[in-house]
């Protein structure tokens, strides 16, 4: 014991000499995951393996999406370089196993923030980036326009989900019967909708949206305006690795500031010029906020040039400018009748 004390005063004293002698720099945290992802020279992301306007790859296996947009943000960040964010597909049940064993850095994947989830899996959810709840969808021939219309549905939903309990809860406090159609895999869900085997598809609103699209004829299909759940979608880190799960909260946080601040990926050039405190704090012309996430200063103008702010991020993959065409509604900023509302960068 008292060897220990004395070997770690004597590792101490070499240190601060070190420092002192300007030998070594001073890492004022030690960041794991951070100084892993640096080492080797990109981030690991795992995402859904298709849903589209979330990630979803190409035929040249080039991914795009809302999620992969987060990761590649990180990735900015970090390399300056969005290309350095790598997507990993992970179904709903491995999730999270995946995150903890380390074959992910990040899990960056339509995933709900829930208590259980945390504290079950020892992981972290640093930030919500997309507010979503859960809906039905059905075929429009079926004429119904209420979530409490659906008694004696057989309703198909994907285990391994947060979609599962919500939907027993809905029917229960209710008083409606239903029959659960459930496999394990996405395909077989929709698969079984497809074929006429359920009366209703339940997921989040948002995979509703995407999945629509995968139809058929997507136009044959209603999404009822009922969301019975919150389900916040945020990216999650392991726990007890603060300074990573720092700057993954960070990055969401400045892409948020910037749309407050009206900087976007085409005006971030101007915005290193300006003179107004808030916006020369977000791009880093004034104070250390990068280096005390041990990054560079300009961290959030990586972020902001190669990726975009938050509110071009949603457009480009879920908004208007995209197939979805989802309405911005709770994902609006709280200053626009929203409630994104990110904590300020000072
Ligand atoms: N947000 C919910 C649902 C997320 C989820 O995994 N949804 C399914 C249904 S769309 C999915 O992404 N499946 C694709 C897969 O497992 O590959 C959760 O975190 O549990």
């Amino acid at each position: 014991m008292l060897r220990t004390f004395r070997g770690g005063l004597l590792i101490g004293l070499a240190v601060a000499i070190a420092i002192a002698a300007g030998a070594i720099t001073y890492e004022r945290y030690d960041t794991k995951t951070l100084k892993r992802t640096i080492r080797r020279g990109e981030v690991l992301c795992g995402v859904n393996k298709g849903l589209p306007g979330f990630s979803i790859p190409d035929n040249k296996g080039d991914w795009t999406g809302f999620d992969v947009d987060f990761c590649r943000a990180v990735a900015a960040a970090i390399f300056d370089d969005p290309k350095k964010a790598k997507f990993v597909a992970l179904d709903a049940n491995e999730r999270f196993k995946e995150l903890q064993s380390r074959k992910v850095d990040i899990l960056s994947r339509n995933t709900t923030w829930s208590m259980s989830r945390e504290s079950n899996y020892a992981l972290y959810f640093p930030a919500v980036a997309y507010y979503d709840g859960q809906g039905f969808m059905l075929p429009r021939s079926r004429n119904i326009d209420s979530a409490l219309d659906l008694n004696n549905s057989k309703v198909c939903v994907q285990e391994g989900t947060t979609t599962v309990l919500n939907a027993a809860d809905h029917f229960r406090a209710n008083n409606m019967k239903y029959t659960e159609v459930k496999f394990p895999k996405l395909e077989d869900v929709l698969k079984a909708y497809e074929g006429g085997k359920c009366d209703t598809f339940t997921a989040d609103v948002s995979q509703l949206y995407a999945l629509r699209l995968n139809l058929i004829q997507p136009s044959d299909h209603v999404i009822l305006p009922d969301v019975i759940s919150k389900e916040p979608l945020a990216p999650v880190v392991r726990q007890r690795d603060d300074d990573w799960m720092m700057l993954v909260k960070w990055t969401l946080y400045a892409m948020i500031n910037a749309e407050e601040l009206g900087i976007t990926s085409k005006n971030i050039d101007e915005a290193l010029k300006s003179k107004k405190p808030d916006v020369m704090r977000l791009v880093g012309t004034e104070g250390s906020y990068g280096e005390d996430l041990g990054l560079p200063k300009d961290w959030a103008a990586r972020i902001i040039r190669h990726v975009g702010n938050y509110g071009e991020v949603y457009e480009r993959n879920v908004g208007e400018g995209s197939k979805l065409k989802i309405p911005r509604g709770l994902n609006s900023l709280w200053s626009n009748g929203g409630i994104q509302y990110a904590p300020p960068i000072r």
